[in-house]
């Protein structure tokens, strides 16, 4: 039989000659021979160049530079620690493509205790080539197929299995169930795969076939998995290595390492995917051609050229080429060739491992060339030999090049000089091939002589490994469920948010008529804002924000000149007599005056009080409740004015003339009106929250008057105090008010302001810190402390520019010790309630401007709310949210909200100014 060219070489070019450049012309065999396997000799040099090419690569690729050229990619897997060992349940396991085209099902229970493990049930399938070849639906449907097979044969029930997807290609993975395929190897090619989501793909096959209810929790590549099934004996593994059909390793990197993670502590599994290695300075010195030539007839060609130098996949190939090559140059089998020996992927990997057994290999070596229909002599057959232990040991001295290289890093990576490691190592080649494993450890002595690294072969498979990172993501996902259903509640629709909107509309006509309404409505007696005539020097108080300040108000030509000077209140004297109070406040205006040298001076003084107050005139404020923490004796039910003028007049030679006494929310919005004459309404969202706005006299029951305006201090804060919040009202709403010092009282700011939205996020820290969500289930004395998460951590928290790690910084500021995960999780309890008052906050604003749109029967309202308060100011979201708020559910208003520089200190003055300018034109 004449000789044929072999099948892979389509291209008609004759098997190539020797290897290195310019043709030589062998004078006789044993110099071809000698030629043609000194091709797979790899000098030491060439292999410290490969493992410090590799080294490069991957360091490139962790600050997220992959270069197409050189490129190992470096992929994160999301698993982030190696076991604990306290995993425990049944999951299921599906394996792809780890040895060649088959595909294996495990019944997997994890104990969680330590050294007591079940063993695996498990079912091979072997994968028909069209489906290899075919469409991704092919493909997955039939893995779901042999899924159901496992299942029905192993009747493990039905009820919530939980999967773990063992997928041994390159993928980006976002998370622990979301991963991309980047590419097939290893003879893999099934169509509609390759960028899209394989955890998507598995789930829809699984949906299609129905039988059996799945949840596909976590996806894993086949090195994570060997990694994580290493029993923890001699030290976790924190490196694995797999050579069968293809090679691949991963290990622990440090996170702050790896630029696409945003994570400074804590290591995280990355996988190398070494099998893309390709750097020509590196590699190009050690192909031969008969890498090219294999390269060239593979699926992938270009691809993998550092694989198909090692993996199982292409050892036999090449093994055949070489056959081939010296057969056709009569140094092999009388130079015949059989059609089977031409034929690609005749020579498989079980073949080069038996044939190479030290004792039996010999004998096989006759039986498989016989089987490949070729009479092989004895001198044949120990040639056999020798081409596969050249391409055999080549494979294991280029993977210990690579494993060299990634312990390197690894020495880098942890500052470490000296490296004890233990490499978990997994795959056919690995375990079964009489030499490689060996050639392995010999050649990493060499190249990595600083590290002492201990070889843990996998005991049955990536399978236990995968149940493992299964049963964390089981766990995170059932954190991410639970976090979901404690947060669900604070996530408004905009049905419910309309809902509040028309219940506090309703509530304000109520309240307007005098009806029975948790809103209270009260007359202010102001009814006009500046109109930029008013002139003179003013004091004013502005008691009830985070702040107690006494100002001085020039009102000039040229505009408004505010000193003003911030003065404690502490809790005592806030919660003491009222007496003590006023008498503190008033000591606080004599020193603020003789620091001004005011002393003796009796300017108007205007007094921002900022509780709810039934005003009886504009220099008389009955005192309805305390709000905010305060709880001053003997004030409730009590005019302000005359308990100030009382202490004034306690405090002898004190001359103050008190002119009038206004709400914050009044005296924000004059003090914005005063800039912007459409501003009409003013909100405070600090410490309390509140609302004011001008309403028709006619609207407002109780007061003279048909025509005109009246300010009406809304005193928001109150509203659902009759129940009407009960459906958005959570459980941590609940223990919030219920701990506070007027509980049942003010509940609609008890979900907005700035005093309560820190305690609301504590409690829910605390509830899902005993449903293990958070911090382990830890829970920590310095949580369950009151008001030790203040408001402001919100505001720290969800701003953009915080990376998770600042985040972390606050929290263990507080003394807690946490992950980023846990961060994370703080972080979106923040924004939740946060996201949930600015929306409340502005369903309020929304019902109001819609009022005064309809008062004045106008298509469309164009009106500016003067707002003050330290968390709509502080926080990063929370001014947005309300606007946005307002736009959908007033969509015919237009709302500009004016943040006001100068507290309501200024407005206060200003409606001083007012009553003196009409009290004079009342005495002219
Ligand atoms: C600043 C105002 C003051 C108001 C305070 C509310 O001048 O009248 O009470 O804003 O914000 P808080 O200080 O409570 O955050
Ligand atoms: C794949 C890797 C896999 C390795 C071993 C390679 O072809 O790209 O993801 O880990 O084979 O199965
Ligand atoms: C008070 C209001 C005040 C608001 C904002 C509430 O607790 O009842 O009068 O406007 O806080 O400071």
């Amino acid at each position: 039989m004449d000789s044929i060219e072999p099948s892979s070489l389509q291209s008609g070019e004759r098997t190539p000659s020797c290897p290195q450049k310019g043709l030589l012309q062998p004078s006789d065999s044993s110099e071809l021979v000698q030629e043609c396997l000194q091709q797979f000799k790899v000098t030491k040099a060439q292999l410290q160049q490969i493992q410090a090419s590799l080294l490069g690569s991957m360091e490139q690729a962790l600050m997220g530079e992959v270069s197409p050229t050189s490129g190992v990619q470096m992929l994160p897997t999301y698993v982030e620690s190696t076991p604990h060992g306290n995993e425990q349940g049944n999951f299921v396991v599906l394996e792809l493509g780890a040895s060649g085209a088959s595909l294996r099902v495990l019944w997997v229970t994890l104990t969680g205790i330590k050294g007591q493990k079940v063993e695996p049930k498990s079912q091979d399938f072997v994968i028909p080539q069209e489906v290899v070849l075919g469409t991704g639906q092919q493909l997955f449907d039939f893995a779901a197929h042999c899924l159901f097979e496992f299942l029905d044969a192993h009747c493990v029930g039905n009820q919530g299995l939980q999967l773990g997807f063992s997928f041994s290609f390159p993928c980006h993975q976002t998370g622990l169930d979301r991963s991309t395929l980047i590419s097939w190897t290893k003879g893999f090619r099934c169509s509609g795969v390759e960028g899209q989501d394989v955890v998507q793909l598995l789930r829809d096959a699984i949906q299609r076939q129905g039988a059996y209810n799945i949840d596909v929790v976590a996806v894993v590549n086949d090195t994570v998995g060997t990694m994580m099934a290493c029993e923890p004996g001699a030290g976790p593994c924190e490196i694995s290595l797999l050579v069968d059909t293809g090679t691949n390793a991963c290990y622990m990197e440090e996170a702050r390492h790896v630029a696409v993670l945003d994570e400074d502590r804590g290591r995280t599994c990355i996988s190398v995917e070494w099998g893309s290695f390709s750097h020509d300075g590196a590699l190009g010195p050690v192909l031969t051609s008969f890498d090219h030539a294999l390269d060239h007839a593979s699926l992938n060609p270009g691809a993998q050229r550092f694989e198909k130098m090692i993996g199982g996949l292409y050892l036999g190939e090449l093994v055949r080429l070489v056959l081939v090559y010296l057969a056709q140059n009569r140094v092999l089998f009388g130079g015949y060739t059989s059609p089977a020996l031409l034929s690609q992927g005749s020579i498989l990997l079980e073949h080069v491992i038996e044939m190479e057994d030290p004792s039996t290999g010999l004998a096989y070596v006759h039986t498989i060339l016989q089987d490949l229909g070729l009479s092989p002599k004895a001198s044949d057959a120990e040639l056999v030999q020798c081409v596969c232990a050249a391409v055999c040991s080549r494979a294991a001295q280029l993977c210990a090049a690579a494993l060299a290289a990634v312990l390197s890093r690894l020495q880098r990576s942890r500052e470490q000089q000296k490296l004890q490691i233990a490499v978990a190592t997994g795959g056919r080649v690995l375990e079964r091939h009489p030499r490689f494993h060996s050639i392995l450890q010999e050649m990493v002595k060499l190249l990595a002589s600083e590290c002492d690294v201990s070889f843990i072969p996998s005991v049955d498979g990536g399978g236990r490994g995968v149940a493992m990172v299964t049963a964390v993501a089981a766990r995170l996902a059932n954190h991410r469920r639970l976090l979901e259903e404690t947060l669900a509640p604070f996530r408004l629709s905009h049905e419910q948010l309309a809902a509040v909107q028309t219940q506090m509309r309703e509530a304000m006509d109520k309240g307007l008529r005098r009806e029975p309404s948790s809103l209270r409505m009260l007359p202010t007696y102001v009814r006009a804002t500046p109109d930029g005539s008013e002139r003179g020097d003013f004091l004013a108080l502005d008691l009830g924000g985070t702040n107690f300040r006494v100002l001085l108000v020039r009102v000039a030509e040229g505009g408004v000149q505010i000193i003003n000077q911030v003065y404690s209140i502490p809790e005592c004297v806030a919660q003491g007599s009222g007496q003590q109070l006023f008498d503190h406040i008033v000591d606080c205006i004599v020193d603020f005056q003789e620091k001004q040298g005011l002393r003796g001076q009796s300017l108007p003084l205007g007094f921002t009080f900022s509780f709810p107050c039934k005003q009886l005139g504009l220099d008389q404020g009955i005192l309805l409740n305390w709000t905010k923490g305060f709880n001053a004796s003997d004030c409730e039910g009590q005019d302000v004015v005359f308990l100030l003028r009382e202490a004034i007049r306690r405090r002898q030679a004190v001359e103050l003339n008190v002119v009038a006494i206004v709400n914050d929310t009044v005296g924000t919005m004059m003090s914005c009106g005063y800039e912007d004459p459409q501003c009409e309404m003013g909100l405070i969202v600090g410490t309390g929250t509140n609302a004011c706005y001008m309403e028709e006299l006619r609207n407002v029951a109780g007061v003279a008057g048909d025509s005109g305006h009246m300010c009406i201090n809304m005193e928001w804060g109150a509203f659902g105090d009759d129940g009407s919040l009960g459906m958005l009202s959570t459980c941590f709403d609940s223990r919030v008010d219920q701990a506070s010092i007027n509980p049942g009282k003010q509940r609609f700011e008890k979900m907005i302001s700035g005093m309560y939205l820190g305690e609301i996020v504590r409690h829910i820290l605390l509830n899902l810190t005993s449903l293990g969500v958070l911090f382990r289930g830890q829970q920590t004395q310095c949580l369950q402390t009151r008001d030790i998460f203040k408001t402001k951590f919100l505001s720290e928290i969800e701003s953009d520019s915080l990376a998770l790690r600042q985040v972390r910084a606050i929290l263990e500021d507080l003394g807690l010790t946490l992950t980023l995960d846990d961060a994370l999780i703080v972080l979106e309890v923040c924004q939740a309630v946060s996201r949930r008052a600015a929306q409340l906050c502005g369903a309020g604003v929304a019902a109001v401007v819609e009022k005064i749109r309809e008062n004045r029967d106008l298509d469309e309202l164009t009106v500016s709310v003067g707002v003050d308060g330290t968390l709509y100011k502080m926080h990063p979201h929370f001014a947005r949210l309300v606007a946005a708020t307002v736009r959908e559910l007033a969509p015919r208003c237009v709302v500009t909200f004016l943040q006001s520089e100068d507290g309501s200190g200024k407005g206060a003055a200003l409606v001083t100014a007012v009553a003196c300018r009409l009290a004079q034109m009342a005495r002219v």
